[in-house]
């Protein structure tokens, strides 16, 4: 809703290009529900789901990537990677027939987390367009 999209704009963090709450869960430092992970990728559950399946995929490195904006030709086989895992992931959680991936790029489009992420999401019904 509106209001919570206020909040969520309010409280977003700058992309200052510093380290985000992403470092601590690649660390391990705090805990969460990882799905998929492998030498380059890790995949956890969002803390805060927006449907039955909503699981983040973020690069281990960040290597500048703090938003999709902000992509260099370097990044293409990262890239490549978060992708095929976002399959994976839809894959292992049984949603491969039917999912969504969002990747929300800077302030406009409501990104909180200065670290390039892909929002997997599903089963449910999505809907068209979305907020
Ligand atoms: P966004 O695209 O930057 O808005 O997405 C950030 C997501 O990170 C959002 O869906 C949060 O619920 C999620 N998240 C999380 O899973 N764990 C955390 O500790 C924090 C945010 I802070």
């Amino acid at each position: 809703n509106d209001e919570e999209t206020s909040a969520r704009v309010a409280a977003a963090d700058a992309d200052t290009g510093g380290p985000t709450i992403y470092d601590k869960i690649i660390a391990k430092e705090i805990p969460s529900t990882i799905v998929y992970e492998d030498d380059k990728v890790l995949a956890f559950r969002d803390i805060n789901p927006q449907a039955p399946v909503h699981v983040l995929v973020i690069p281990k490195s960040r290597d500048g990537l703090t938003q999709l904006g902000k992509a260099e030709k370097r990044h293409g086989e990262i890239l490549g990677e978060l992708l095929y895992a976002a399959k994976i992931v839809a894959e292992k959680e049984g949603i491969v027939d039917g999912f969504r991936v969002v990747i929300n790029s800077g302030p406009t489009a409501c990104q909180s987390v200065y670290h390039l992420h892909l929002h997997v999401l599903g089963g449910r019904q999505m809907a068209w367009p979305p907020g």
